[in-house]
């Protein structure tokens, strides 16, 4: 497969204003789960002081929920956090976890023989800390933002987009601060390609979403900016892999099934998905839940509950979108 990192162009610039939307200068504190019962949520400010005394937390969803701790296994975590995102990486079927800061971005992953929230972070090499505008000329740490995992060219390999951008006039942060899309390697590491594919854009961006806004299978791009218009864009690469989107329905409350895991299995692999939302800077999105599958023709796909109930596999068709509505534990599939 030839990828296209050059793909990526602007559908549709907003009318640029002088009254940009003004974003609050604290993170959000937005839960997302990271395991079933343990959803994790950083909880730092940003430019204060006052920040420096935060740390990340991960809750263990009890009954009555209660903090990880050090006897649980957790390591104690502080950063300038911002946003935060999870996915499985390497399809152990546990999620790792990023979270955006000022200066390193933390990509992390569970201590390998621990069945406890004890973290580490990805060696240096894997590529994913994007400390350093990696153009633009400003040599100043970047902040990142909201973060967010997606298959960009659909070959099966899970990609990150990171908005990026000072949060004011902090002179010891980059200015031009380029939002990165990094490209996952077939050996797990991370290539920067936000200038090839033409989304380097150096206004303060903040929120973001990776969907696939004209439903042609690409995952698209949406940006919001202080100061500056929302881009949205385009992703017309070329020699793309196959995909499907898979969207949970059960009744009321939780209609959209959050808390449930999607399993996909394709040539003796599976990608594990945990439906959540929030999580990324000021917002979160519900959008169907978009699998690059690679050269795979035939996936089968289970769903396991928000209260445990495992449905059958079930197989589909590939480049398709799918609505998976809940029938007792089980799954009624329609096309849409
Ligand atoms: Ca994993
Ligand atoms: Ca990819
Ligand atoms: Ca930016
Ligand atoms: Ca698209």
């Amino acid at each position: 497969m030839t990828i296209s990192y050059s793909a990526l162009r602007a559908m549709a610039m907003g009318r640029r204003r002088r009254s940009a939307p003004v974003f609050a200068h604290c993170r959000c504190c937005s839960p997302i789960g990271t395991a079933a019962d343990a959803p994790i949520c950083g909880s730092r400010t940003t430019g204060t002081t006052t920040s420096l005394a935060g740390a990340e937390q991960m809750w263990a969803m009890e009954a009555t929920p209660r903090l990880f701790t050090e006897a649980d296994g957790w390591r104690d975590h502080h950063l300038w956090g911002m946003g935060i995102a999870s996915r499985d990486l390497d399809g152990d079927g546990v999620p790792e976890v990023l979270l955006s800061s000022m200066g390193d971005q933390r990509l992390q992953s569970r201590l390998p023989g621990t069945t406890g929230p004890t973290y580490q972070d990805a060696p240096y090499d894997r590529g994913t800390t994007a400390h350093r505008p990696f153009t633009g000329g400003d040599g100043r740490p970047s902040t990142g933002w909201h973060v967010a995992f997606g298959d960009v060219q659909n070959d099966g390999l899970d990609d990150i987009f990171i908005a990026k951008g000072n949060v004011e006039q902090m002179p010891d942060a980059a200015m031009d601060d380029p939002n990165n899309l990094l490209i996952q390697q077939t050996d797990g590491s991370f290539s920067e390609a936000g200038l090839n594919a033409g989304i380097a854009t150096l206004d303060r961006s903040r929120g973001a979403v990776l969907a696939d806004l004209n439903l042609d299978g690409l995952l698209d791009l949406a940006v919001v900016n202080r100061r500056a218009p929302i881009e949205i864009w385009q992703n017309v690469a070329s020699q793309t892999g196959n995909w499907i989107s898979l969207e949970l329905g059960q009744t009321a409350p939780n209609r959209r099934a959050v808390g449930s895991w999607i399993e996909v299995r394709t040539d003796g692999s599976t990608q594990t998905r945990e439906i959540t939302i929030g999580g990324g800077h000021a917002g979160g999105s519900a959008v169907p839940e978009h699998f690059g599958l690679g050269e795979a023709e035939d996936a089968d796909v289970r769903v396991i509950w928000p209260d445990g109930a495992v449905s059958d596999w079930v197989e589909i068709g590939v480049n398709n979108r799918w609505k998976l509505l809940r029938d007792g534990g089980g799954l009624i599939l329609t096309r849409h």
